[in-house]
């Protein structure tokens, strides 16, 4: 039977429901908390929190964000072990001040949400297990990188060993002794790659279809002593994350700015990766196999120490000709070689244009993600949608800045929707529905910038959309920040906006064609 959770309407302390408890839906619960907004229910598909960092289990995993930068701003962590964090370690961070700030009273666990749906001014959050729960606002916090992207290769059904995703590690499988087959070299594979070498009597083939552009970083653990000092003066822990974001600001700003300063700086990245490569590989067919040919900074780049010293070990193998099917027993590739394997590992990344789905989301009459998405898929700001009024998504199109840290980014449009929620209580807005008018605008002012920008350069990676158009934010962090503080109440519906009839075509009443 199903059971309908409602929580009733206190403009003082709306109900909010949180879809996610990872990163960023366990930020926004503590800020929503700390804004006086206490009526929250936090709905986790998994029996656990921590998102990508519970999902994301394989060997060597580890975030490419110096973890002091990979930190709440209101919860610094003093016993990081080093400079890049290990999932795990990440993980127990979350689950820490998911304790420390008391949100297990507010979540439910095993909860999948299948449907969110707007009827009589309030949503409809409705579960796998048919629980339904009533909220005045809704904010979808599902992640970007959450929905593996298997490949589409003929025959790897038939396979006979063992095969799993990145996001999907199969730890019963013992490794030790194994012909493992990794397809991809992004930055989970090249993550997994070292660790999977290092192991006892593992020969490793690695099917790289685009070589990619590495920087190299040393992970360097913290001393007890470093660790020690952290925790006595917390402005050492500001001075490590705040010179690590300067570093990754101008990482960022180097691959949108068009200035002849940050152009040159981005040509000083490019060359140092080079410098790496031609460092560390000696041997010139594998280093020319292992050079990308596309401009520096097109996919992203990946930030690793130890995959091209793992690459010369002698049980690792480069394989560049193309997978051409896979076998009961291995992968064959164009050339005509079976190589024979035992496990196969897809390190093929994620579908980065899912969002909140497969959930179905119907707005205002009716009005469909998808109709309101057939054209483009825009939210003004990265999180709101006109139609889906009290609705926000978090890391949503146009919100990956660059490499930075993606807490900062969560943290900031918490604080963004959380400004329009409070205007909303002083009764300045009668729901927090964008106007289309400045929807457009929002995207159209992006639209141009977006297309001059390295992601659209002519390479293929998770940052572009099915028009080849990149889901980045193509200015500068700071940028970024300028235009998320900046106020915004006259960019949304004073008034019941015109209906979206859902009997009229999406087309009609909801296109870009408008903008
Ligand atoms: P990525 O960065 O999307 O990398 C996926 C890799 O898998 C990449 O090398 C792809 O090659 C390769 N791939 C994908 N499909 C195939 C097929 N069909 N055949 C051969 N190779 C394939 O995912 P990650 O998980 O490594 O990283 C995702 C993000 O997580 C990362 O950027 C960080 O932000 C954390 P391609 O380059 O497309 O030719």
């Amino acid at each position: 039977m199903e059971q309908t959770q409602d929580m009733g309407t206190d403009r003082q302390n709306p109900s909010v429901v949180i879809i996610g408890a990872g990163m960023t839906g366990i930020a926004l619960a503590i800020k929503l908390k700390l804004s006086g907004i206490t009526h929250i229910t936090l709905l986790e598909k998994a029996d656990s929190v921590g998102g990508t960092w519970r999902e994301n289990t394989y060997p060597g995993v580890a975030c490419d964000v110096p973890s002091h930068a990979y930190t709440y701003s209101f919860a610094p962590n003093p016993h990081w072990s080093s400079f890049f964090a290990p999932g795990r370690e990440i993980r127990a961070y979350f689950q820490s001040v998911f304790d420390q700030y008391d949100l297990g009273n507010l979540t439910h666990f095993n909860e999948k949400v299948t449907r969110c749906n707007y009827q009589q001014e309030k949503w409809l959050v409705t579960t796998e297990s048919g629980k339904n729960f009533s909220a005045d606002f809704v904010f979808s916090a599902t992640g970007f990188l959450h929905q593996p992207r298997y490949p589409d290769l003929p025959g790897l059904e038939d396979f006979a060993g063992a095969k799993m995703h990145s996001a999907r590690w199969d730890h019963s499988v013992d490794l030790k002794g194994k012909k493992i087959g990794v397809i991809g070299t992004g930055s989970s594979a090249t993550q997994m790659i070292p660790e999977l070498i290092n192991m006892e009597g593992t020969d490793v083939s690695v099917f790289q279809r685009t070589a990619q552009w590495i920087v190299h970083t040393e992970n360097k653990p913290y001393s007890e002593k470093q660790k020690q000092r952290f925790q006595q003066d917390h402005s050492r822990i500001e001075r490590v994350k705040n010179l690590s974001l300067y570093i990754f600001e101008q990482g960022t700003t180097a691959l949108t700015s068009t200035s002849w300063f940050y152009k040159t700086l981005h040509k000083i990245f490019a060359w140092n990766a080079v410098r790496n490569l031609n460092k560390k590989v000696k041997d010139s067919e594998l280093r020319k196999k292992l050079t990308p040919d596309y401009t520096f900074g097109c996919k992203r780049v990946v930030l690793n120490g130890a995959f091209y010293d793992a690459m010369q070990q002698p049980n690792a193998h480069l394989v560049t000709d193309k997978i051409d099917h896979i076998s009961m027993t291995g992968i064959v590739t164009a050339d005509g070689t079976h190589h024979d394997l035992d496990i196969i590992v897809m390190a093929t990344g994620f579908d980065s244009t899912a969002y909140m789905r497969p959930i179905e989301l119907t707005g205002r009459d009716g009005l469909t993600i998808e109709e309101a998405w057939r054209d483009k898929m825009i939210a003004y700001r990265s999180m709101c949608i006109p139609g889906f009024p009290n609705f926000f998504l978090t890391l949503g199109p146009n919100s990956p800045v660059g490499n930075y840290s993606v807490i900062a980014i969560s943290e900031r449009q918490a604080d963004f929707a959380i400004s329009l929620i409070k205007e909303w209580q002083k009764g300045n807005l009668p729901t927090i529905e964008v106007k289309k008018s400045a929807f457009y605008n929002w995207y159209s002012n992006l639209k141009d910038k977006l297309r001059t920008t390295v992601w659209a350069s002519g390479c293929q990676s998770w940052y572009l959309d099915a028009d080849g158009d990149p889901l980045t934010w193509p200015d500068s962090w700071k940028a970024w920040t300028r235009m998320m503080d900046t106020a915004a109440i006259e960019d949304f519906e004073k008034a019941a906006p015109t209906v979206i009839n859902s009997s009229s075509s999406p087309q009609e009443s909801y296109s870009l064609a408008e903008s």
